[in-house]
């Protein structure tokens, strides 16, 4: 028996490359990164902070995308095999719930979740300040808004692909109106998808140097046999600007504010060209990550330097003996996150 398994489906063609000898990190990037690049649509200069997931016999994302005007909107992508994607000319068209055009003024860092037969994107907009948005779809035509979960300022949110204890659950990072120069994750809980609360909070940065100025949530936590595998950012502050890493924590399964482990160490820190040159240097931003729990294989699909889409590869196994060696939660962690 395997010390660690996905719970989910099998997604045979998850696009992947074994691992490179002599990899000191448990994730490791693709050879053909990145797999977007600059001006990939008319009128969009770049595509970066991105979400995929499997539909029909390919995949289907919902993209970040920077008009060409400066103004971040959500685009619809699609792709046979994950890699190659084809945009749609023109932004997400998102309504209320009367079906009248309702548009956000901006958006940016989309998840996509998939929750019982429909899809959910989360992101960033204006709401008399950053806060966030969401939306819901159940054939990729009709996106219709639903009301914003969180005040003001907060611009980091991602879904449990899951109700856990009969309830929608969501990490977001609150925040202030700039370039926040703090920000712990939090749980909040909520019976319809309008009203939240029971509010948790899950971890705070670290006083490991990668992540000891924010942490904020990535893609959507994996279940596995051993709890919810979360991939997060982690972000530390240089004289020269911020600096993004991804880092990988372990979350309990039915209390998922209690962290079971947390890696000390970065799983993924920029090191190449486009992680470290583009619009914002420095960064790795992961928002999906596409498994397969026959193999347990992961593709994580991140931003690069806000400007390039990456992929990389790890497994179940990888990861979680990563985070068991380099275990690093303590007493905050382990407790409920209530006071
Ligand atoms: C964060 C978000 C991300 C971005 C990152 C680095 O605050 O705005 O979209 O990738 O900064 O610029």
């Amino acid at each position: 028996m395997n010390k660690i398994n996905i719970i989910g489906q099998p997604l045979y063609n998850i696009p992947w490359q074994n691992c490179p000898e002599n990899s000191e990190l448990p994730v490791w990037r693709y050879s053909g990164n990145p797999i977007i690049q600059r001006n990939p649509v008319q009128g969009v200069s770049r595509i970066f902070n991105s979400a995929v997931l499997p539909y029909e016999n390919g995949y289907i994302g919902v993209f970040r995308a920077e008009q060409t005007d400066g103004i971040p909107y959500i685009y619809l992508g699609r792709s046979a095999d994950g890699i190659q994607w084809q945009f749609e000319k023109n932004k997400i068209l998102f309504t209320d719930e009367h079906g009248r055009e309702f548009m956000p003024r901006y958006a940016y860092d989309p998840r996509l979740v998939k929750i019982e037969d429909t899809y959910y994107i989360i992101w960033c907009q204006d709401f008399y300040g950053a806060s966030i948005g969401m939306a819901k779809t159940t054939d990729f035509k009709i996106f219709t808004r639903i009301e914003n979960p969180f005040l003001p300022f907060n611009r980091n949110a991602v879904l449990f692909p899951k109700k856990i204890n009969d309830k929608f659950v969501m990490l977001s990072r609150p925040s202030d109106n700039g370039h926040t120069p703090f920000g712990d994750i939090f749980l909040s809980e909520s019976p319809d998808l309008e009203y939240w609360g029971h509010h948790r909070h899950v971890m705070s940065k670290s006083s490991n140097w990668w992540e000891n100025l924010k942490i904020g949530g990535g893609a959507a936590p994996i279940e596995t046999t051993q709890g919810w595998l979360l991939i997060y950012h982690g972000v530390t502050g240089t004289c020269n600007g911020y600096v993004y890493s991804m880092g990988a924590a372990l979350l309990d399964k039915n209390q998922p504010s209690v962290v079971l482990k947390r890696a000390s160490r970065y799983i993924l820190t920029p090191e190449t060209w486009y992680e470290e040159r583009g619009f914002v240097p420095n960064v790795c931003f992961p928002c999906a990550a596409l498994t397969d729990s026959e193999t347990g294989r992961i593709a994580i699909y991140y931003g690069c330097a806000d400007t390039y889409v990456g992929l990389a590869f790890t497994t179940v196994e990888k990861l979680y003996d990563y985070i068991l060696k380099y275990d690093c939660a303590g007493e905050t962690e382990h407790e409920l996150g209530r006071r």
